[in-house]
Formats: structure tokens, sequence, C-alpha cells
């Protein structure tokens, strides 16, 4: 039910759309143990037009400067179509770099159904938010959004009214919400990246010296978020 691809010595995995991989290993943890683990979707790279090289290298960048600052917890990247290229390059550099396949691997699927479809317990996800911190706009802030319920929306306000590009805000999930009840995600943690689109606030004009600074400082401040909630 899964494939299993070996580059450089390193175990990564790709399950099958929503097929169980319960109580097989994920390239040296067990899929439904209860490590602390952080899922987070690719900040930038769809609606925000993010070059795709770039967020690789600082991706592969940011996870070997944090994953020694998690203690046990582990980072997964996630993304919905077994042709992402986002996951492809990461894999590929992090593989190169030997980044450790315990604490860091990718997965294929819904950020939202992590549990129920993949039986991979992820108590952290992050969103790719917008700067008001609103439900829709599409890609995954609508996806987290509409999974989490009005509880989410709600218990955000609580936290920020809005964020600036680089910034991120851990927001403790209602135990009503059906993330936390279905999924078993406790806390969402809102990111916002740099912006390339120029039909969205904030856009950088192709400014990648601006824009790649800020992509670091949007995975430091997430990566930090969730050492604070695994402290
Ligand atoms: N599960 C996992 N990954 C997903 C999902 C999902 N349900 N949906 C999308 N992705 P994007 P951005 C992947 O566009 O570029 C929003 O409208 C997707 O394939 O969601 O940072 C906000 O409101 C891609 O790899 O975020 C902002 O205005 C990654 O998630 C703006 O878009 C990020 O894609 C943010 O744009």
């Amino acid at each position: 039910t899964q494939n299993i691809s070996f580059r450089s010595g390193q175990a990564f995995e790709e399950v099958k759309d929503c097929e169980r991989v319960e109580m097989t290993s994920f390239a040296g943890g067990n899929a439904s143990d209860n490590i602390p683990t952080l899922a987070f979707p690719s900040i930038s790279t769809a609606d925000f037009q993010f070059n795709l090289e770039k967020a690789s290298d600082i991706i592969v960048e940011k996870v070997e400067e944090f994953v020694s600052k998690i203690g046990k917890g582990r980072l997964v990247l996630v993304d919905l179509s077994h042709g992402s290229k986002i996951l492809s390059l990461v894999r590929t550099k992090a593989a190169k770099k030997n980044v450790d396949s315990s604490k860091f691997f990718t997965v294929v699927g819904d950020i939202t159904q992590l549990h129920s479809c993949k039986g991979l317990n992820c108590n952290v996800i992050a969103n790719a938010a917008n700067w008001r911190l609103r439900p829709g706009g599409g890609g995954v802030n609508a996806a987290i959004f509409s999974a989490a319920g009005p509880e989410l929306e709600c218990a955000t306000k609580e936290r920020a009214g809005s964020l600036k590009p680089g910034k991120a805000v851990v927001v403790p999930l209602p135990p009503t919400s059906p993330l936390f009840t279905r999924e078993g995600i406790t806390h969402v943690i809102h990111v916002l990246g740099p912006n390339m689109n120029p039909h969205r606030p904030n856009c950088l004009n192709n400014d990648y010296a601006q824009g790649c600074e800020v992509l670091r400082e949007s995975y430091s401040s997430l990566f930090e978020g969730f050492a604070s909630i695994v402290r």
C-alpha cells in the first residue's frame, strides 16, 4: 500500500490516497505513534508564486537548522499530489545533505486528513495564511479553515487580527473542532510567507533577495512556534 523509494541510503515514503499506513514505519518512526509532529505545506509556492528551486533550498536549510532544536519532535512536509515538484526537489536535496529521515520526511496527502486517511499522527499543522488571517481564498488556507470549523476562526481572532510577512502565530485548537476530535490536531500555526503574485497584497515584484529573506524568516517563525509547543 505504499511506495518506498531509497535515495542516498535514506528511505522516503509516499503513501497512496486515503490508504491507511498504520503500524508501518515512516522511515524510522511509527506512523501511529505519538511523537510530536508538525505537518507543514510549502509556504508561498502556489498562490504566492514563489520560485520552487529557491523555496526547496530554504526548506532544507531551515529543516537542517531546526531538527536539532525540536527535541524528539519531527517535521513533515506535505503536498496534495504524487507529482508535486516541491516534494521531489526537497526529497532530493534533503537526501544529499543526509538530513535525518526519522526527523524529517515528506508525505503526499491532504494536510487536514493525515490521521484519518494516512494513519499519520500530527499534533500540529501549519497553514499558509493570508495577512488578515481570514478563512477561504483557496489553497491550504481554505482547506484548513473549512475542516476546522468556526472554532478555528474564533480561536485565531483571540490570538491575532493580522500577520506580517515572515511571521507566524500559534493557535491552540478548541477540543470541539473536528480537526481536534477527528485528526488529533491540538494546534494550528498560521504563517504568512512572501508574496510574488502581483494580484495579491504586498507583492515583492520578483525581488528574490528580500523574498528569500522573508521565506527564511517564515520557516524560522514556524519551527520556533512548533518548538515552543514541544517544550
Ligand atoms: N493539503 C496539503 N497541501 C496543500 C493543500 C492541502 N489541503 N492545499 C494546498 N496545498 P497555497 P501560498 C499545498 O496556495 O502559495 C491562500 O489563498 C499547495 O499545493 O495554499 O502560500 C491564502 O489565503 C502548495 O504546495 O499557499 C493566501 O492568500 C502549498 O500547499 C495564499 O493562498 C501552498 O499553497 C497563500 O499562498
